[in-house]
């Protein structure tokens, strides 16, 4: 009988904290074993020359979201997951939208029907409060925190979704009360409205506005009221998807007075920038996503955010939508104007390669901090630690084997998620995610799924280490 099933051997192996070289032995999907010779195992994978890393793990990402009339998420969870394990992952963390007038717990129940049996990788959710009703505030939200579904997204915009500051407050009192993690979407409505508003009034609808009627200073003071709000409240904050340096001015403020503020920063905020919006007819609407990427100097304070700290997590903010298709991108009404181009752009089988190539490979950020930036941050934000996030004995094999000397060009045919495009094509990408195993089986391989469909399963969350 062999003592493994399965020997990762002679790989470079690198956690948040360290980097080492030695073999590690799997059984039942947990690393068992971390030495030089261990023995037999039913399969042995030679990583010899390779980095082996904690499987990332991808806290952002929205699939099979309903997404307004006549739009359809290019998304479901087989795809998204296919996508997601091709490109390094192991986990993603996707958002149960609260449906107006339904009960949460029936929002939550469809989001599980949708993936049940569908995913590759594992899977847990966030709960989006878009409606904070007396009984949500009172029972559902407590109930459903006990039950693992431990934070929750807020939005300061959008029509059906934008909560005033009250409503804020009501919901960080339950935060506070269960130790729920409060995740904000931060940028101010009135501002886009009224920008919307004067743009269409003066013709200018074409997608590249979308970045015009969100401006810096909307995302800034947006930050500023939902931290002022935290303070007030006494509750750890996650701002998500930060862009600019003036948010981040006022999360390292906060940092600096020891509140726990948290923010997050996406692929598109480093690689992106508003020009990109500027495309021939509705090509621009490619990058439409909020908030909207900046400029130059916008992404060097994403990346001084990342390697200073102020970052602790690098997420995909995946929301995907086909581009030449009716019911995505181009979408009638959105020819009309950008306020009705769906809103988001897909990523999450890009993000480890765009941050291990730009990052590490340029020598931006160490593979350390990659690791804490994409994997074991997520892992103990999100209350999935110490099972996840980490290559040690006893957490679950979540582990993806990197081939740090590939050189390629970017495509969408790379990612092969159910969108028709990505938004980073034609980068020049060095290292590649060539194995990935989740739970001690290889998902993906070489460009390929190896595993069942299923294969990936719900995790049931603890309390975030930070709340
Ligand atoms: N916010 C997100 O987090 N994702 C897509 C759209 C949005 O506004
Ligand atoms: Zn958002
Ligand atoms: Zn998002």
């Amino acid at each position: 009988m062999t003592q493994f099933d399965t020997i990762i051997s002679g790989g470079r192996i690198s956690t948040a904290s360290d980097t080492f070289h030695c073999d590690i032995g799997i059984r039942d999907g947990r690393i068992v074993a971390l030495g030089e010779q261990l023995g037999s195992a039913a399969n042995v994978i030679d990583a010899a020359g390779k980095w082996v890393l904690p499987g990332g793990i991808d806290s952002h990402v929205h699939v099979s979201q309903p997404s307004g009339e006549g739009i359809v998420m290019a998304d479901d969870f087989e795809s998204a997951t296919r996508s997601a394990a091709l490109g390094g992952n192991t986990t993603i963390l996707p958002f149960c939208t609260q449906e107006s007038g339904v009960p949460l717990r029936e929002s939550v129940k469809a989001y599980h029907a949708k993936a049940e049996g569908a995913c590759y990788t594992d899977v847990a959710f966030h709960l989006i409060i878009s409606e904070p009703t007396e009984s949500v505030l009172g029972q559902e939200l407590p109930a459903l925190v006990r039950d693992g579904y431990t934070s929750f997204k807020v939005f300061m915009t959008y029509e059906g979704l934008a909560l005033s500051d009250f409503q804020m407050l009501e919901v960080m009192a339950v935060a506070r009360d269960t130790r729920a993690l409060v995740m904000v979407h931060a940028e101010n409505y009135d501002v886009i409205r009224y920008l919307t508003d004067q743009l269409e009034r003066a013709g200018s609808t074409a997608p590249r506005f979308h970045a015009t009627s969100r401006p810096i200073i909307a995302e800034r003071e947006a930050t500023y009221r939902a931290i002022s709000l935290a303070e007030l409240s006494d509750v750890p904050l996650m701002v998500v998807h930060v862009s600019n340096r003036e948010a981040m001015e006022e999360i390292r403020r906060a940092q600096q007075k020891g509140l726990k503020i948290f923010a997050e920063t996406c692929p598109q905020y480093l690689t992106l920038t508003a020009d990109d919006l500027d495309g021939l007819n509705m090509e621009g609407a490619k990058y439409v996503c909020s908030p909207p990427p900046r400029d130059a100097a916008s992404q060097l304070a994403c990346w001084e955010g990342l390697q200073q700290g102020v970052f602790s997590v690098f997420s995909s903010d995946h929301c995907p939508f086909r581009y030449d298709d009716p019911q995505g991108k181009l979408v009638p009404k959105g020819r009309t104007s950008f306020r009705w181009v769906p809103n988001g752009i897909p990523g999450v089988g890009a993000r480890l390669p765009i941050l291990f190539s730009e990052g590490v490979i340029k020598g931006r950020i160490d593979i350390n901090r990659f690791v804490a930036l994409t994997a074991t941050n997520h892992a103990k934000m999100y209350g999935l630690a110490p099972r996840k996030g980490t290559i040690a004995v006893g957490a679950d094999a979540d582990i993806a084997i990197w081939d740090p000397q590939i050189e390629q060009t970017l495509t969408h045919a790379m990612v092969k998620d159910g969108s028709d495009y990505t938004p980073y094509e034609g980068m020049r990408i060095t290292g590649w995610p060539v194995t990935t195993l989740v739970r001690g089986q290889i998902v993906a391989r070489d460009g390929r799924i190896e595993a069942r469909k299923g294969h990936g399963t719900y995790l049931k969350r603890d309390i975030s280490q930070y709340a």
